[in-house]
This record gives structure tokens, C-alpha cells and sequence, in this order.
């Protein structure tokens, strides 16, 4: 059981499930448009059919529905990757933000404990939980100290979480993972905004990408490397929690250097702050900085430590922070190339 499994993480853990020969059962909310575009592939597809992804009406907010799944796939395996993922959006909506991340994964064990399950549970643990980071590399070890209403509410599941497993003995696990990233990522984050943004001004779709803080640093991979990751740790013999890292970090700004680069428009900045821009070759300024961006509590750098998921798991991160760039620069010049050519199609 998958829940989350229209989201980015989703669709490559459904993927992965899939190729291993599982029965995966993925849990989808009422929208009044269809969210499926990321799994269309394997909804579609003969052959995955075959190979069996269901899926069924949820939502974390409704207990009774996710007591109705539960009993009637009594999965083996119930990866739990649903969530009011955005941190900014976390402070517009916090209470909305605590009930979906924070509860919902306590209504998912409870229910799985209540039906007396022997289900393995994953729990989509966030980096973002260490916050005003106390180690300079963060571990399993590493206190916590959210910095927004997001990363509090997964503080709440991750400590959940654990309890579930120390008071009853459930197969429960967190994946402390740091920002993964892919083509499939959503587009308010920053690393699609900026890669779809320079794609865009690639064909002239747009003029400038409006960015917030250039000076926050991030532990970058690719999020099909933590997928393989949260299967691993469901697989042990002893549930335990996990870093998934890179152990490298990159600010936003090298970020964008680097995406920038892919389409020939290599930048300068000038200026400092908000007044800060990057301008391209020919001297048009491809990036400004909007402080409506900036977070009320910003997290400044994060940096994981993921030894012991490489000892215990062997799981190591496949994708470089440049081949991760260039991924999805790659794929958002196609989607570009798609909506230049639908801008300038003549029945437009
Ligand atoms: P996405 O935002 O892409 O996907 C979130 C998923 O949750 C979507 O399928 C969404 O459905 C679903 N969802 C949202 N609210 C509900 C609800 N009330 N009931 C049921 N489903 C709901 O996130 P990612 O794939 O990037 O992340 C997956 C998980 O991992 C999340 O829990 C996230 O917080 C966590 N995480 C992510 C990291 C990252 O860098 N990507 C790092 C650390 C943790 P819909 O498609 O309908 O919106
Ligand atoms: P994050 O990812 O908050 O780390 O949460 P995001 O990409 O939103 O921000 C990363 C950093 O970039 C700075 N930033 C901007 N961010 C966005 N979204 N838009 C901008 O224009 C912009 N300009 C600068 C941010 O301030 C921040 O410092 C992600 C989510 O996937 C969470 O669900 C997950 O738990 C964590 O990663 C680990």
C-alpha cells in the first residue's frame, strides 16, 4: 500500500514495486481534476496492469477510509509518503498542514494496530526536522529543531512513529530522508522551479525566474535512489531509522549556475540581498530575488550523514549532483519545446 502515490516519490516507488512483482495498491484523493499524470504510465500500460497497481479512493484526513483500505488489502508493506509536502505553504496553512502530515500518519499506525496488522510501515521522515541544524552533518543522532509548521508536524510523525514500534512492537521505520529531487518533481520546489524557468526562457516563454533566498544549502539526490532506499529498510530483519543523504550540499544559487549553464546563458550576479540578480552573456537579467519568497524561518544548510544506511543497507546514492541537473534540464527543455510549440500552433 502506497499512499502518496500520485506524488513524485510515488510514482518511482509504484515503479520500483512494480519491476520486483508486487501487488501494489496506491492510495489516491478526491480531486476535481485527475492528479494521475506522473502514474498515467503504469495505470495505462497493458502490461503493468498485469503486474498489478490498484488503486483506491483515501485520504489521511479520513480515518474511516483508511481503515476500509487496511482491511481489505492487508498489505504486506504499507509505505506512507502522503503529505502536505511544500514548507512555504506550511505557513499559510499550518493547522490543514499538522492534521494531514502530522496525524495522518498516527491515524494510518493506529489503524494498522487496532486491526492487529503485520504489516511493515514506512514513515517519509524529513530532513527538514533538523532545521537550525545543531551538527554540521546531520544523523540519526542529530536533535531536532523545526523551523516551520511542516517540519514540526513531521517531528510529530517521526517520534510516532517510534513509539509505535517501542510501545507495540510494530514493524514501523523512518526514512530520514534530505531533498530528492527528478523531472517528476513538483514545480513549486526550487530545483523544478529554476529548471523548468531556464527551459522556458530557452524559448522565449518567459523573461526572468523570481527566486527568494540564494543562500540556502541543500543535501541534492535523486529521489528513484531514496525509493530504493525506503524499500531497503523495509526489507531488514530489525526495524530501524535511517539517514538517505548525498553528504554533499549546494546552495540555491550554484543550483541555478549550474542549470543556467546546461542552456548556454552562464551568470554573473551583481548586487547583494534583494537587490541581488544574475544576469545572462549578452547582459539580460535571467534571475531576480523577490523577498515575498523568503520563509518566515528559513532552514540555512542542510548536510546528511547516510554511513549507516550504506553499512546496514548498502544503499548508496547512484545519481551525481550534475547528472541530476542535467536530468532535468533535459527533460524541462521537451516540456518547454511542447508548450512553445502548442503557444505558436496556429489554432491557438
Ligand atoms: P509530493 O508533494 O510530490 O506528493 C505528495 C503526495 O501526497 C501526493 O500524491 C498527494 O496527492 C498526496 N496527498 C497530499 N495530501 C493528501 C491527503 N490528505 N490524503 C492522501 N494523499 C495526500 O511529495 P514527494 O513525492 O516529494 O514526497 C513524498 C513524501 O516524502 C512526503 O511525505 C514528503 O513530505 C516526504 N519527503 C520528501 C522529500 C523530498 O525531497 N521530495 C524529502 C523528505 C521527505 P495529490 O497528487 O492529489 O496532491
Ligand atoms: P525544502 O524545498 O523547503 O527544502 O523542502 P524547496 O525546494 O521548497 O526549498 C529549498 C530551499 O530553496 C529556497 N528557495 C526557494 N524555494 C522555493 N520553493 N521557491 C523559491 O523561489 C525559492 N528561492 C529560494 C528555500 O527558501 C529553501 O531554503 C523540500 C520538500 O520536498 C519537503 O517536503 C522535504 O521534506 C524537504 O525538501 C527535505
Amino acid at each position: 500500500m502506497v499512499t502518496g502515490v500520485t506524488g513524485q516519490d510515488g510514482s518511482y516507488l509504484a515503479e520500483l514495486l512494480l519491476s520486483k512483482g508486487y501487488e501494489v495498491w496506491g492510495v489516491v484523493r478526491r480531486r476535481s481534476s485527475t492528479a494521475l499524470a506522473r502514474i498515467d504510465h503504469l495505470v495505462e500500460n497493458d502490461d503493468a496492469l498485469d503486474s498489478s497497481l490498484h488503486l483506491v479512493n483515501g485520504d489521511l484526513r479520513d480515518t474511516g477510509s483508511l481503515l476500509k483500505i487496511l482491511r481489505q488489502v492487508r498489505p504486506d508493506e504499507v509505505y506512507n509518503l502522503a503529505a502536505q509536502s511544500d514548507v512555504k505553504v506550511s505557513f499559510d496553512l499550518p493547522e490543514y498542514t499538522a492534521d494531514v502530515t502530522g496525524l495522518g500518519p498516527l491515524r494510518i499506525l493506529e489503524a494498522i494496530r487496532e486491526l492487529d496488522l503485520p504489516s511493515r510501515y514506512f514513515q517519509a521522515s524529513s530532513s527538514e526536522m533538523y532545521g537550525l541544524v545543531r551538527d554540521s552533518l546531520q544523523s540519526e543522532g542529530t536533535p531536532l529543531h523545526p523551523r516551520s509548521p511542516y517540519g514540526s508536524a513531521k517531528a510529530f510523525a517521526y517520534y510516532t512513529t517510534r513509539n509505535y514500534r517501542e510501545a507495540y512492537g510494530l514493524f514501523a521505520v523512518n526514512g530520514i530522508m534530505f531533498n530528492h529531487e527528478s523531472p517528476r518533481r513538483g514545480e513549486s520546489f526550487v530545483t523544478r522551479k529554476i529548471s523548468l524557468a531556464a527551459a522556458r526562457i530557452h524559448y522565449g516563454l518567459q523573461e526572468t525566474l523570481q527566486l527568494g533566498n540564494l543562500d540556502a544549502r541543500r543535501d541534492w539526490g535523486f529521489a528513484g535512489d531514496y525509493m530504493e532506499g525506503a524499500w531497503r529498510m523495509l526489507q531488514t530483519d530489525h526495524p530501524s531509522d535511517y539517514v538517505l543523504a548525498t553528504g554533499e550540499s549546494r546552495s540555491v544559487r550554484e543550483f541555478c549556475e549550474l542549470v543556467f549553464q546546461e542552456i548556454d546563458q552562464p551568470l554573473t550576479w551583481r548586487g547583494i540581498g534583494p537587490e541581488e540578480v544574475g544576469v545572462g552573456p549578452d547582459g539580460r537579467m535571467l534571475v531576480e530575488v523577490n523577498p515575498q519568497l523568503y520563509r518566515p524561518t528559513e532552514v540555512d544548510i542542510l548536510q546528511g550523514d547516510a554511513s549507516r544506511a550504506g553499512g546496514d543497507l548498502d544503499w548508496q546514492p547512484t545519481v551525481s549532483f550534475q547528472e541530476l541537473v542535467r536530468m532535468m534540464v533535459t527533460s524541462d527543455l521537451e516540456v518547454a519545446e511542447r508548450q512553445a510549440a502548442r503557444e505558436n500552433s496556429p489554432s491557438k
